[in-house]
């Protein structure tokens, strides 16, 4: 069963996130197939990709797939889990990803769309990063790409509070691109991307790489990775992170001890 609806539309392709019965959780069955979207729309040559869930969805996606989340003592957003390979296909594709967004985004969903090129909202969106709701080390690749959507003190509010980030809020902040009114939504996103396609997209394509090589451009000593990726084995090894994990699935409220 597809998990995905794809379409293009003159050189726009649309991905349509359609798994509402998960709220578009994002299992490697869903990322499988968005990734093998962009592939075909990249070799299909299209200057534009809109991504986006069923229109009046109320959540626009619940983040990682915490089924698929190691029970423990396993780095959980590892290079190789699904969710890091979404965020670089993303990144790398040769053209910009305009994120559609109506509903609540959380967690890995909300890295996503912030791994967007533009991000579009109706006033009805929401943004929540989530790892302190579960206990989860999310990942150093992870925290920079929420710390090239928001300033430090935003990051660190939306991290430690997993509070979500109102459309209005996000855009005032600089951390979307518009709010636009639900029934405007669609029509301005797609006119948005019609005018990227009318435009040189070799000239884009290197420029969005620039941006993505000198977004990514921050100097770390391996002490200083080393420690990072120590700190992140004590999370994921505690008890906490299990709790975590053990309360979503029991419908409950975690309490976490910190240990
Ligand atoms: O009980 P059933 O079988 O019907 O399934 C329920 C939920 O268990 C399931 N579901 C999920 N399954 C796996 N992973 C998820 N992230 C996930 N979210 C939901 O979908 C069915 C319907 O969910 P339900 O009843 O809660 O729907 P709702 O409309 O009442 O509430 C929608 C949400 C999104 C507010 C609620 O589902 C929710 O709070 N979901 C979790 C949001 C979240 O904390 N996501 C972060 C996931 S972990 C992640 O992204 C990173 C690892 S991190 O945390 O580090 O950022």
């Amino acid at each position: 069963m597809a998990l995905i609806q794809t379409a293009v539309r003159e050189q726009v392709g649309i991905i349509t996130l359609d798994q509402p019965a998960k709220r578009n959780a994002l299992s490697k069955s869903l990322i499988d197939e968005i990734v093998a979207s962009l592939a075909d729309f990249q070799a299909r040559r299209l200057r534009a990709v809109v991504l986006r869930a069923q229109p009046g969805t109320k959540v626009w996606s619940a983040g990682h797939d915490v089924d698929e989340l190691p029970a423990s003592r396993r780095d959980p957003l590892g290079w190789d889990d699904p969710l890091r390979h979404l965020i670089r296909e993303i990144e790398t594709f040769p053209a910009p990803v305009i994120a559609m967004i109506e509903g609540s985004v959380w967690g890995g969903a909300c890295e996503t769309v912030f791994a967007c090129d533009l991000i579009v909202a109706a006033p009805s969106a929401t943004f929540a990063i989530t790892p302190a709701r579960l206990g989860v080390p999310y990942n150093i690749a992870g925290v920079l790409t929420f710390l090239n959507a928001a300033s430090l003190r935003i990051g660190k509010e939306m991290a430690f509070t997993a509070r979500p980030v109102s459309a209005e809020r996000a855009e005032r902040l600089g951390m979307i691109n518009h709010v636009v009114p639900a029934e405007e939504l669609e029509a301005f996103t797609f006119d948005l991307a019609a005018t990227i396609c009318d435009n040189a997209p070799l000239s884009i394509a290197v420029m969005k790489e620039q941006m993505r090589i000198l977004a990514g451009a921050h100097p770390m000593s391996p002490q200083g990775f080393e420690r990072v990726q120590g700190l992140r084995r004590v999370v994921y090894d505690s008890d906490d992170y299990q709790e975590g994990i053990r309360a979503f699935k029991d419908k409950r409220r975690p309490v976490f001890r910190g240990r």
